[in-house]
């Protein structure tokens, strides 16, 4: 393959207008990409199945729309068979927490140097609209996020970063669709991280989210900067943690904060690199 500047195929996304994965392929080939000066032919996008999954065909890299659930298996076996490659596997809510889950804290487990990017739109798109495991529950009488396309989960919800923290990824961090500068420092933080790098993108779905569900994400949103004071939910200023993304403590007592409460974003933890160049 040539190493082209352009990291975009000829493709044009099929993706509904206002998508959220727009953000991210922009991220991806407009800045990540080239700011890290990675040639394509030196990298492997690889995806499940999904509308976020889409990806890696307008990616002019070497990639694979691959099975349901199973990008971070074939990410894990692209990096051991060729370790020279940066290797980025994206997927949705559904396609790693639902179906793929199981292959998740293996993958984590061994601190393999990949980049796994999930694109959270809180149900399963591609299929229309039904409930994932990162849905939101209404709150019995207030229901803010009751719609007629929206139907409410019935199991609890399953908190993606607590998740990958308690499996100790070794890069964890939440960005959002909207804040595409910091999604680009975000996903630039976890390619040069050396280890398994776990970000996880509030993204949203044009179509079938209500949309007060992603209004509401934006305005209880809350950035966590390094070396600056978070205020937890019901904590005042006096108790505030100063932030430090190698405090496992600290990343462990923010992953309890409800996520629709208050969405933070920015690097959860990071732990020592692998050693490498
Ligand atoms: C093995 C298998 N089971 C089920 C499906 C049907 N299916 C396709 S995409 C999808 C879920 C998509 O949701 P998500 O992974 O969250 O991605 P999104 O479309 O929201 O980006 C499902 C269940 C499939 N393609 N393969
Ligand atoms: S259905 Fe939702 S996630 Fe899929 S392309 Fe449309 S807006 Fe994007």
């Amino acid at each position: 393959m040539t190493d082209f500047a352009n990291y975009r195929t000829g493709l044009k996304p099929i993706w509904c207008a206002g998508c959220g994965n727009f953000s991210l392929l922009n991220a991806l080939t407009k800045r990540v990409l080239p700011n890290l000066g990675i040639a394509n032919h030196r990298t492997f996008f690889v995806s499940g199945i999904g509308c976020s999954s889409r990806a890696p065909a307008y990616v002019n890299t070497f990639g694979l729309n691959s099975i349901h659930g199973r990008a971070v298996v074939i990410a894990q076996g692209a990096k051991l068979a060729r370790p020279d490659l940066t290797v980025i596997a994206i997927g949705g809510d559904g396609d790693f927490f639902s179906i793929g889950a199981g292959h998740l804290p293996h993958v984590v487990r061994r601190n393999i140097d990949i980049t796994c990017i999930m694109v959270n739109n809180f149900i399963y798109a591609l299929t229309k609209g039904q409930v994932s495991p990162t849905t939101p529950h209404l709150k019995r009488g207030e229901g803010p996020f009751l719609s007629t396309e929206f139907y409410p989960p019935v199991d609890p919800l399953l908190d993606m970063v607590a998740y990958s923290l308690s499996t100790r990824s070794s890069f964890i961090a939440q960005g959002i669709a909207t804040d595409v500068r910091h999604l680009d420092w975000l996903i630039e933080e976890g390619i040069k991280h050396r280890g398994f790098s776990y970000i996880s993108v509030l993204t949203p779905c044009a179509t079938f989210n209500p949309p007060e569900l992603f209004d509401t994400i934006k305005e209880n949103a809350s950035y966590l900067i390094e070396g600056e004071p978070v205020q937890l939910p019901l904590e005042s200023i006096e108790d505030a943690w100063i932030h430090d993304p190698s405090n496992i403590g600290l990343a462990l007592r923010l992953a309890q904060v409800p996520l629709m409460e208050r969405p933070l974003l920015g690097i959860f933890f990071q732990g020592k690199s692998l050693p490498g160049e």
